[in-house]
């Protein structure tokens, strides 16, 4: 079995099982190409399981993110259908290890898209923008990694929210975004955040799948990453965004 299977095996049982493991480069070196296709070889185990791609996110598209983690190359990942937490709905504590919330902006495809491309024909492939929480939960002890460990484990993602789709038209470049636990305001910050315009995560969206022969497809979804620092959560808690002309989304976990 070659090291990417091993590991591509390694990070998918950590997932499944929700147990942290050491950062794999510890016990391999290895470079980020190295890291996406292991993170290909894991998500191909999900797929084969009849969880299919639905989408794809993307990672340390802001400064926030960059501090907070000490990693400053833009990541992605790959979203599958069991991570789709429902709008006003509950995901379990059990699944995850240590997860934490972030404040997003998505946008649902209504064309294909791969490639280099214009924001202009970025978003002419878009038939909905909505304000999203995604929930990361490195697989790695102390939510501590190198970047090629970070993009073995599939960028951290482990699950999304998305709110009401609205028309592609809104402005997007500006959001104001604000993070709720409990009622509780414990984040705030702009889509300016995200690479200036979340519309540029896009694009690099649409240039890093055609780079990794992905196509991103009508219905897909695309997460933009977050415009704060993430939030550790806890047993319990409700989690809501609210974020200006895109109004909120929110769930719980218990
Ligand atoms: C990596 C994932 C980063 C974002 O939105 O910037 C990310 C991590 O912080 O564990 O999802
Ligand atoms: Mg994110």
């Amino acid at each position: 079995m070659s090291f990417i299977q091993k590991f591509a095996e390694r990070v998918d049982t950590a997932a499944i099982s929700a147990r942290a493991i050491p950062q794999i480069t510890q016990e391999q070196d290895f470079g980020v190409d190295e890291a996406y296709a292991i993170q290909a070889a894991s998500i191909d185990r999900r797929v084969q399981r009849g969880d299919p791609i639905v989408g794809i996110k993307m990672g340390f598209t802001s400064r926030a993110k960059m501090v907070q983690m000490g990693v400053s190359d833009l990541i992605w990942g790959r979203l599958t259908r069991s991570m789709i937490v429902e709008d006003g709905g509950f995901t379990e504590m059990s699944r995850y290890i240590h997860p934490r919330a972030e404040p997003e902006i998505a946008f649902l495809l209504r064309k294909p898209l791969s490639g280099v491309v214009t924001p202009l024909q970025a978003l002419d492939a878009v038939g909905g923008v909505a304000c999203a929480i995604e929930l990361i939960d490195s697989r790695y002890e102390n939510f501590k990694f190198s970047l090629a460990d970070v993009v073995a484990d599939n960028a951290s993602s482990s699950g999304f929210v998305v709110g009401t789709w609205h028309e592609p038209g809104t402005d997007l470049s500006n959001i104001g975004m604000i993070m709720n636990v409990d009622g509780r305001p414990v984040g705030y910050g702009s889509s300016a955040a995200i690479l200036g315009d979340p519309v540029r995560a896009l694009v690099s969206a649409a240039r890093v799948a055609g780079e990794a022969g992905l196509s991103l497809e009508p219905g897909m979804v695309v997460m933009a990453g977050a415009a704060t620092a993430a939030i550790a959560l806890e047993a319990g808690q409700h989690v809501r965004l609210e974020a200006s002309g895109l109004g909120f989304c929110e769930f719980r976990i218990r």
